[in-house]
């Protein structure tokens, strides 16, 4: 995109427009930053310049800032994935990281930052006052990006950009958010980002199959940042894609759909699509996916397009709970899917989430006995629920405390001046009683299945932020979801494939 730029008053210059797109996230396994490769995609389908500083793979990102950034561009992205970690053990308020790089930029360019991501998109106005930056983009970033960077360049009036919030007077003024049509430029390209480091440093690659989720679980963000109507990618899209990072040596792959299953028809055409490009056989992959609406038919094709692993959000196995989480679906099902999972010979892991409002020792105890007579592969727990301020959750939370965060017995965390729960703040019921998470420690015992940290314990064990263990588990060739890496490092099953470093 050729845009007019002001050299000196009253003259101008034409130039070529150029974007600074920056990934700030510093943990470790690193994860690939997915939304840089599709946000530079449709850059440079507007025909806009883009450079990228990637803090997690550069060894010196302060010199690789001050390269791209001699020359001004006409803004910098940078994407805030992870406010926190979102786990009670560790409370890490990882935005706290990214402001050395925030600073960093200002420190060296006058050109403006516009920040994004899953994260700012879940906590904008207070995202936008903590890194005192000017601008973000709400929800997806695609054409906002680009609409924003022509406003700038052309005087456009702000307010015709999609999702953007931004400071003016002191206040936030948000535009509302318009979601992206996925079919509408080709992303498949994959080319911005170092996807092979991120295979071999990180264990895998990322891909999406669609946007937004219609499910309706109390405690979750997701219909709000990502939208309520699932947006469907092109199932050819999504398997070209997968080609275009085969072609690169990368052989395994995570989905960052929340669930692959659902919509169910989806999913079939999604797999059935990657069986017809002959990857079946040549990529493993592993996905997110719901209880509810997990058949044989679908384990069959996902199978044979090479899912070799299921992560399923079952929540908990008490069936009051489930119901209060605002599930549709039963302990039954839980038995159903993974002996479903068990023909197929896809390994699952059930994720557990524990105290919400109304648990008790009771329904925990029953919900670990289910899982224990199920045996799925491996069972993540998170006690304590993280609590974001548009949930139903939330909602409750905040209405039922009335500003005194710090009297509820169930609240844990940042519990002074954080009623917009931007600073990690968790629930665990207080019914479940003040030792649960000892006692909880002590009813799952020894058993390797279970991955759960503890507040009082070092170990990271299920955390994924800053994971020594896995990191070097993933050095010495192992690849897959890290769960499927841990679980084969402690019952020391060979890597998924041997990969020559
Ligand atoms: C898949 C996934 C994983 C996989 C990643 C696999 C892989 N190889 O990619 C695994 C299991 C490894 C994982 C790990 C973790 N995850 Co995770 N993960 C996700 C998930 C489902 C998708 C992320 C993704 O890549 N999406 C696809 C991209 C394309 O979407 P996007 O990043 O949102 O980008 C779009 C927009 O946001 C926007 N955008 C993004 N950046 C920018 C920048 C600019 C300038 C602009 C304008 C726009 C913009 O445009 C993009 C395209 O439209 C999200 C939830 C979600 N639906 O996003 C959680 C999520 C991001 N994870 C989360 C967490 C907590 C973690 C962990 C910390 C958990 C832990 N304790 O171990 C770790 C951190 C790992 C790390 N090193 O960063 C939380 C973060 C919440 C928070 N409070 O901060 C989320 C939101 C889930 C949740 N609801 O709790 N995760």
């Amino acid at each position: 995109m050729i845009s007019l730029i002001k050299n000196k008053p009253g003259r101008y210059i034409i130039e070529q427009m150029r974007i600074v797109l920056v990934n700030p996230n510093p943990m470790k396994p690193p994860v690939t930053p997915v939304s840089l490769d599709y946000l530079g995609a449709a850059c440079r389908h507007a025909g806009i310049d883009v450079d990228l500083v990637d803090c997690a793979v550069e060894p010196d990102w302060r010199k690789k800032l001050s390269d791209v950034l001699t020359e001004e561009p006409i803004l910098v992205g940078v994407t805030l994935r992870n406010i926190d970690d979102s786990y009670f053990a560790s409370q890490d308020f990882s935005l706290l990281r990214a402001i050395p790089v925030l600073e960093t930029i200002k420190h060296l360019t006058d050109a403006p930052i516009c920040v994004g991501g899953v994260g700012f998109s879940i906590f904008p106005s207070e995202v936008l006052k903590f890194c005192d930056v000017y601008y973000g983009i709400c929800g997806d970033g695609e054409e906002s990006l680009v609409k924003l960077a022509a406003a700038l360049s052309d005087n456009i009036e702000l307010d015709t950009v999609p999702g953007l919030v931004r400071m003016e007077n002191g206040n936030v003024k948000h535009n509302a958010t318009v979601p992206f049509s996925l079919e509408k430029i080709d992303l498949t390209s994959r080319s911005l980002i170092d996807n092979p480091y991120y295979f071999k440093n990180g264990g895998q690659v990322g891909f999406e199959s669609k946007r937004g989720c219609s499910l309706k679980c109390i405690y979750c963000p997701e219909p709000f940042i990502k939208g309520k109507n699932e947006r469907l990618r092109p199932p050819q899209h999504v398997a070209k894609e997968l080609t275009h990072l085969h072609d690169r040596g990368i052989t395994v792959f995570h989905t960052c759909d929340c669930e692959f299953n659902w919509p169910h028809s989806h999913a079939f055409q999604v797999s059935r699509a990657i069986i017809d490009s002959g990857l079946g056989n040549k990529i493993r992959w592993y996905a997110y996916c719901s209880p509810e609406y997990f058949s044989d038919e679908l384990a069959d094709v996902m199978r044979r397009a090479g899912c070799v692993g299921i992560d399923f959000g079952a929540d908990h196995g008490d069936n009051n709970m489930l119901h209060r989480l605002g599930h549709r679906y039963n302990s039954d099902d839980l038995t159903r899917i993974r002996d479903i999972c068990r023909r197929h010979d896809i390994i699952c892991m059930y994720d557990l989430i524990l105290g919400s409002p109304g648990e008790t020792k009771k329904s925990i105890e029953t919900a670990i006995r289910l899982m224990k007579k199920v045996k799925p592969d491996r069972v993540g727990i998170s006690l304590g629920v993280r609590l974001y301020p548009m949930t139903p959750l939330g909602r409750q939370i905040l209405e039922t405390s009335k500003g005194t965060l710090s009297r509820n017995p169930s609240l844990f965390g940042a519990l002074e001046n954080n009623e917009s729960f931007l600073r990690p703040i968790y629930y665990c019921d207080i019914r479940s009683g003040e030792d649960v998470e000892d006692w909880l420690h002590s009813i799952v015992g020894d058993d390797p299945r279970f991955l759960l940290g503890r507040r009082t314990q070092a170990n990271p064990d299920y955390n994924y932020n800053d994971n020594p263990d896995l990191t070097e588990a993933i050095k010495s060739g192992h690849r897959g979801a890290y769960w499927d890496i841990l679980r084969r490092v402690s019952d020391g099953i060979p890597p998924l494939f041997q990969i020559k470093s």
